[in-house]
């Protein structure tokens, strides 16, 4: 028998066996339906059961590149199960609440981080059950993006799915099913058209479009990660359990070793602008470094290099300051074009980060909504170079594997008097999607600097855990 047969059977067996019904119903959320579904009955009939996972099988694998299956709970289970027997390929398991006890792990079973998971599932609607699988899935760090589904009830659910890039393929769809029903008079005429109407007019609400990057660990971003920087600042941040960058404005090499001394402990990277230092000399890079290793922290020099990539390379490995000889990252303008990363590209043998500057903080900056789109696009070219971005909103870009760093951060939000704009740490780390923090005069100002840079690590961290758990969005 060939698909489209199998197919029709399969529309023919689901009305047999009441898994499809029409009527007046009530929908969860309150709609009036003249259609219902309920494939839970399936599992009494072992017909349906392999005759769907067929379809399924035929469907799947014919396309499709993955690693293992994970049905969305409850009744997409068996199917799911079926379904990766005959592919011989491994099952996931999502639980709906997490255990209380042991590993609080969502996802059961055997994966590594970007393994590619189809998800399974018996009626779409909204989307939302399946998208409630997927996210799990995606925290993680698997890549759920290919959904198989029975039935579609064709009211929505594709077009959220596909915002939130899972694109979904169905056995049949509503439209699809009445057509066969109708031909094989198992439904009248008046019941199509009541079903056709209700399809025009009645849609699923649409389901939030999440940010991937949003809600997966540092822990799991590291593994994402193309840039060996990247990948460190991610580790820091996870085993110190900070996101914090202070920024150490300060004039005097001592005044900024003393400072580091003290707050060291509470900050993942120290952000310097070395020519503001009037004794610099190397006896300060030697012992920056030192306390880098001691206190296990990354130096990132501010240094916004804008210059043609001749000039660049010479500013970053020569000259007084010798950037790329101590600078674990330095960030960078897109202004000259890409020359500017082709230039820091080959400047170093050693691991090295750029952070491009894709916005700024400052009040009447020039930076277009243009602008930042085509320097996220330059950075492409660049994954190993590219350890993130200087930006302020979190939709700048999406690849998690690459950090938004977030200057313009204080407890209280305000600004100075000369065009700074400061954000609360909620606001950077809930809406505006920052990874690290960077936080100067905050911290540098305050009479205490260690107390005040532990309140704002812990008010940072508090914000990242609140927000890996999804429960903002
Ligand atoms: P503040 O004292 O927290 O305002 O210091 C912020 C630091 O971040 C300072 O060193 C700036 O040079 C740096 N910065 C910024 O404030 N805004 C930006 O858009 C960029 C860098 Br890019």
């Amino acid at each position: 028998m060939d698909f489209e047969n199998k197919v029709t059977e399969l529309a023919l067996n689901l009305h047999k066996i009441d898994a499809v019904k029409f009527g007046d119903f009530m929908t969860k959320s309150g709609i009036k339906t003249p259609v219902y579904f309920d494939l839970r009955v399936i599992v009494s009939y072992p017909d349906v059961m392999e005759l769907i996972t067929e379809l399924l099988y035929e469907f799947a694998v014919a396309n499709s590149k993955y690693d293992h299956v994970c049905g969305v709970p409850y009744t997409a289970l068996p199917i799911a199960t079926l379904l990766s027997v005959k592919a011989k390929k491994s099952m996931l398991m999502r639980r709906k609440e997490a255990k209380s006890y042991g590993t609080k792990k969502m996802i059961e079973g055997h994966y590594q981080t970007g393994d590619r998971c189809l998800i399974i599932e018996d009626v779409v609607t909204s989307g939302s059950s399946v998208m409630e699988t997927v996210n799990d899935l995606r925290k993680e760090g698997l890549k759920a993006e290919e959904a198989f589904i029975i039935l579609d009830r064709e009211q929505g659910g594709r077009e959220n799915l596909e915002s939130n890039k899972v694109q979904m393929k169905a056995l049949l769809t509503m439209t699809k099913l009445i057509e066969i029903l109708l031909e094989n008079n198992r439904i009248t005429e008046q019941t199509a058209n009541e079903v056709r109407d209700y399809l025009q007019n009645v849609k699923a609400p649409s389901v939030v479009k999440v940010n991937e990057r949003m809600f997966l660990s540092y822990e799991k971003r590291a593994e994402l990660s193309t840039n060996a920087i990247a990948k460190q600042l991610f580790n820091i941040m996870a085993a110190k359990k900070t996101n914090l960058c202070l920024s150490v404005d300060l004039t005097s090499s001592t005044k900024i070793l003393d400072l580091i001394e003290k707050v060291g402990n509470h900050v993942c990277l120290i952000k310097t602008h070395v020519d503001i230092i009037e004794d610099f000399s190397s006896g300060f890079v030697s012992s920056l470094q030192h306390l880098a290793k001691k206190l296990n922290f990354l130096i990132l020099e501010d240094r916004k290099y804008a210059d043609i990539g001749h000039t660049v390379s010479l500013q970053y490995t020569r000259g007084l300051y010798n950037v790329s000889d101590w600078a674990d990252c330095v960030t960078c303008h897109s202004l000259p074009g890409e020359g500017i990363l082709k230039a820091l590209n080959g400047a170093s043998n050693t691991d090295k980060g750029v952070f491009l500057l894709a916005e700024m903080s400052s009040e009447g900056n020039l930076i277009t909504q243009q602008y930042t789109q085509e320097t996220v696009k330059m950075a492409e070219k660049y994954a190993e170079l590219i350890c993130g971005f200087v930006c302020q909103n979190k939709d700048t870009f999406k690849n998690p594997g690459i950090i938004q760093l977030t200057p313009g951060v204080q407890l209280e939000s305000s600004k100075d008097n000369l065009g700074q704009v400061y954000n609360t740490p909620e606001k950077v780390v809930l809406e505006n999607g920052g990874d690290v923090m960077v936080v100067g005069r905050g911290i540098v100002a305050a009479k205490n600097s260690e107390i005040q840079a532990v309140l704002y690590k812990d008010a940072l961290w508090k914000c990242y855990t609140k927000r890996i758990s999804g429960k903002f969005e």
